[in-house]
């Protein structure tokens, strides 16, 4: 097949108002930016001509500026699915002009196929190399680059040098069936592969590729600071001592873990720590961290859907594929994130809270009970699923005016059943096998900050008997009083009786 080699702008025009793109990638890795921005200046095209111009966006995960945020600006977006971390996006949601579906990461390619999220027109897939019968050979994430390609209308393939064609061969691309013939995941280690190293289309499908030399448009983290290095020691100590207890075998299990500055600042404490062996990943993303220790040997291998790297991590790890080769993976989210695989080999699961309650259910969300941060990622795919599931934040955010731990979470992601075990700078709540009371007193005791201790037993003591101890008029005092006042330390529970 000799495909018709064309510009951003002449692929931009396929798709028309009212349309479903479905876009590679998996946080800004691997996600197609070239179309985008094209569709974007349609778009700002034909409002300035007063005619109405959204489309409809699936993707794997997050994505970078050149897609949530031109889009967003240019207000090109009716709905969205998934998760997402652009600030522009993020205010256009939360003043009600887009309509965004938060669902869990592992779930969106099968939802597609179910028909739950309607058609896909056009899938932009970013690739390091297209042969002619049809094989798309991914660049830095899997997604859910395989279905929206098998499924959409027509294919627009973004085929981008600043991606080694050394990535041929690190992808490993499975789709499942659908029940009621899906069968077992094979996957019974990290670095078992159960697929093909390339996306199989029906090359007519392609309709046009696109050359770029486009950078991805993952952040750079804050290096650790205090906090953050308090939180990931404090984690590195509740595993060594579940290590010692027996709880974790002495082998170790795989690690996932979240994205953001705490959750580099938890796998540089783990790597710090010799008393925990080297070890594996299951894991949505691989952050530099991961890189980090894979050259110091002390992560082994990592099965992953992206790597979520700066350039300058991406370019090393480019040079330098004899030594990368054999230690990671790449797979779709619903294979990377998938519960099946993550109970079988008992994955160790760390997300990051915006809120945790007294009785462990966690918020990852929202801000304030309405308005939406980031997305649930991949989060819920893992703590449901997982051996252990721990997760860190902050005891306080805005400068102390806000705990993180409150009676009630102002919206909830993942629930008390779910929780096993919240860490903050101030210590390590172990929940485990510890009914809703004496949840909330392990918590209060060893990760609420002192400013709050006080003030959460006092609530303790007003909300009376029950299992899950609660006073409905106050439970939510403290967001309350921050919104009122701006300190939840000003929180009178005399008003809430
Ligand atoms: O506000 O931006 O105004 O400074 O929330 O908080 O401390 O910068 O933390 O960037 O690590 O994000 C949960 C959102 C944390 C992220 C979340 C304010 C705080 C700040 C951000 P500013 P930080 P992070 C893997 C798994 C869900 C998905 C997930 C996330 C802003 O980790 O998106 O885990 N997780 N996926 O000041 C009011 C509180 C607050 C608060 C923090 N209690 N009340 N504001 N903030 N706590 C990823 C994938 O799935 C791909």
């Amino acid at each position: 097949m000799n495909y018709k080699f064309i510009t951003a702008k002449e692929a931009a025009q396929f798709v028309k108002n009212g349309d479903t793109i479905g876009v590679s990638g998996f946080t800004p890795a691997g996600t197609a930016k070239a179309v985008t921005n094209e569709i974007a200046k349609i778009a700002e095209d034909e409002h300035a001509q007063g005619r109405p111009f959204q489309i409809n966006i699936l993707t794997g995960a997050s994505t970078g500026d050149s897609c949530d945020g031109v889009l967003s600006r240019a207000k090109a977006i009716r709905y969205r699915a998934p998760y997402t971390t652009n600030s522009d996006f993020r205010k256009a949601v939360n003043n009600g002009e887009i309509a965004y579906n938060d669902i869990h990461l592992s779930q969106v390619a099968q939802e597609i196929r179910y028909g739950f999220l309607g058609k896909v027109d056009t899938a932009i897939i970013e690739a390091c190399d297209v042969t002619a019968d049809g094989k798309i050979y991914l660049t830095a994430a899997g997604g859910i680059a395989p279905t929206i390609a098998r499924l959409a209308d027509r294919i627009i393939i973004e085929l981008n040098s600043f991606h080694s064609k050394a990535m041929m061969g690190m992808h490993d691309v499975f789709e499942p069936l659908d029940p009621p013939n899906r069968r077992e995941i094979a996957i019974f280690k990290p670095s078992d592969r159960i697929g093909k190293s390339y996306v199989q289309v029906d090359p007519a499908k392609i309709v046009g590729i696109v050359e770029v030399d486009l950078p991805d448009e993952a952040r750079g983290f804050s290096s650790a600071d205090p906090l953050t290095d308090q939180i990931g020691q404090n984690v590195a100590d509740f595993l060594v001592a579940n290590i010692k207890s027996g709880c974790i075998p002495s082998s170790f299990l795989p690690i996932q873990s979240g994205v953001g500055n705490i959750a580099n600042a938890v796998l540089g404490a783990l790597g710090r720590d010799k008393t925990i062996p080297p070890f594996e990943m299951y894991t949505e993303v691989i952050q530099d961290a991961v890189i980090d220790l894979m050259r110091e040997g002390r992560i082994k291998f990592g099965s992953a859907c992206s790597l979520t790297v700066t350039n300058d991590c991406l370019r090393d790890i480019y040079s330098d594929m004899n030594f990368f080769k054999d230690k990671f993976v790449l797979r779709p989210s619903e294979i990377s994130n998938n519960p099946e695989v993550i109970r079988r080999l008992g994955v160790i699961s760390m997300n990051t809270a915006i809120e945790a309650d007294m009785y462990g259910n966690v918020n990852s969300t929202h801000i304030g009970g309405s308005k939406m941060m980031n997305g649930i990622g991949g989060s819920g795919d893992f703590t449901r699923s997982s051996y252990i599931s721990i997760f860190t934040c902050p005891s306080t955010a805005k400068g102390g005016n806000i705990s993180a731990i409150v009676p009630m979470v102002s919206h909830q992601d993942h629930s008390e059943h779910s929780v096993n075990v919240i860490v903050t700078e101030q210590g390590i709540a172990d929940l485990r096998g510890k009914s809703p009371s004496q949840r909330a007193k392990t918590i209060i005791d060893n990760c609420v900050h002192p400013d709050y201790k006080g003030l959460l037993k006092d609530y303790i003591r007003l909300s009376g008997k029950g299992q899950t101890p609660q006073s409905l008029a106050a439970a939510l005092g403290m967001h309350d009083t921050l919104a009122k006042k701006g300190d939840m330390r000003l929180v009178d529970w005399g008003t809430y009786k």
